[in-house]
């Protein structure tokens, strides 16, 4: 096989970079390990940034999306028995958009297969060669078969798990990361949320996030120990730490309903330099992950091809290649923002199970000093409603 484009990943990377190249012309393969059912049913990301919405309305990915997703103009953030509010909106001019990422890839693909896109489902990257010189080649396992699609160039989309990142030579690629000595319980629970927004809280006993899919679906997290199990948590006790954990405000309740998925997910922070060797390209959570606290996961993939679909448009349209030599670079640079506004989330909302008074004391002022402020609000607005995108059009 034969493309311009040979793309490993179909989540929201891989996904978005192939439309985003069709509708300039490009040809691209994109190949995913898993079915197709699979990745449409994946339950992950909730939150879009603003710029992330206007990109998939530019784009013709954003009808069913305007029909059911929420768009959100403020986000909630409780401490010590007191619920605080920050207008993104009034603030910044901008607001974030729930919308489950599973959607989101159902859109795209949908998209995809009207326009005649390729997706291999069930086919598994195995060696990515000729990544310096000549033309790159991935091999892949599919229906019990080998095969070989030669490319112009190889991006990388296949998530934090995948191939593409340890394809760089190690004396070449460099990982920085932290590891969190903590974990989130995940929850989908048939019950209308607390609150139409979000609702951050931070409680002696552990953070809690309290977030939804529906106006009758809630979706919450509680941290929990790292090397904890779901087993140890019956319905009984996460119902009872999920009403401590937000405290009782009058106008915030938590409704109960069946709890239908459990899991935990691990935190860590997590980038690597640089985003591209050769003729390989590294977008997303290939390259990079954040803690979920910031809700920056998938934005940044988003932001990482909105870069590498106009790099791309410019080398294969104008002959122009300075936007691929500075791809990493570009992208790294808010790559940065994201993982310092995601590690500040975290650190200022979660509870460290080794700290002393004076760490607990201090973690209190912050949230004084930031949610207490008009400017202090405005940085944690400006962050999370998310920093602007370039133009991915040539
Ligand atoms: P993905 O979605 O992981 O997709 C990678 C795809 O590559 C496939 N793959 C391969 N295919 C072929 N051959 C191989 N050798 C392959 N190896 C892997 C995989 O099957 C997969 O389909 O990466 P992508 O596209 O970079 O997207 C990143 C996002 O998925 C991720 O950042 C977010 O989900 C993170 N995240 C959040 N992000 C937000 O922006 N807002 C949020 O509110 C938010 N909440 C979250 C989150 C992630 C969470 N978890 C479960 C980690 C909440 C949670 C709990
Ligand atoms: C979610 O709805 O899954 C969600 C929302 C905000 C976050 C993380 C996850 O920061």
């Amino acid at each position: 096989m034969r493309t311009q484009v040979g793309i490993i990943g179909a989540g929201p990377a891989g996904l978005l970079l192939s439309h985003l190249l069709h509708l300039e012309g490009i040809d691209s393969i994109v190949i995913e390990s898993r079915s197709r059912e699979y990745v449409e049913t994946r339950l992950r990301a909730g939150v879009l940034e603003q710029n992330s919405v206007d990109l998939l309305n530019e784009t013709g990915l954003a009808e069913r999306l305007n029909k059911i997703a929420l768009p959100h103009d403020g986000v909630q953030f409780t401490f010590d028995g007191v619920m605080h509010r920050i207008d993104m909106q009034a603030l910044t001019g901008r607001r974030v958009t729930v919308y489950a990422q599973q959607e989101l890839v159902k859109d795209i693909i949908a998209v995809r297969l009207r326009d005649g896109g390729k997706i291999m489902f069930e086919a598994q990257a195995t060696k990515l060669a000729n990544l310096e010189d000549g033309k790159p080649v991935i091999h892949i396992t599919h229906g019990g078969e080998e095969k070989t699609i030669t490319c112009d160039y190889i991006a990388g989309c296949d998530g934090f798990h995948g191939i593409a990142r340890d394809a760089m030579p190690a004396s070449i690629a460099k990982g920085f990361d932290r590891v969190y000595p903590f974990g989130w319980l995940g929850m989908l629970i048939a019950a209308k949320p607390p609150s139409e927004e979000l609702i951050y809280s931070h409680h002696p006993d552990g953070f809690a996030l309290f977030s939804m899919r529906a106006p009758t679906v809630t979706r919450a997290y509680l941290q929990v120990r790292p090397d904890d199990d779901v087993k140890n948590w019956s319905v009984d006790r996460i119902w009872s730490e999920m009403r401590k954990r937000l405290g009782a405000h009058e106008n915030f309740h938590l409704n109960e309903g069946e709890i239908t998925q459990v899991a935990i997910t691990p935190m860590r922070s997590y980038v690597s330099e640089p985003m591209r060797y050769g003729n390989l390209f590294l977008a997303g959570d290939a390259a990079h992950i954040v803690p979920p606290t910031g809700a920056k996961g998938m934005n940044l993939a988003i932001a990482d091809v909105n870069v590498l679909a106009h790099a791309f448009i410019c080398a294969f349209k104008h002959n122009r290649r300075d936007l691929l030599e500075s791809y990493s670079s570009t992208c790294l640079k808010r790559v940065w923002r994201a993982e310092h506004f995601s590690w500040w989330m975290t650190t200022m909302l979660h509870t460290f199970y080794d700290e002393n008074p004076f760490d607990h004391r201090r973690q209190i002022a912050e949230l004084h000093t930031v949610l207490g402020s008009r400017a202090g609000q405005t940085l944690l607005a400006e962050n999370y409603a998310g920093l602007p995108l370039g133009p991915w059009r040539p």
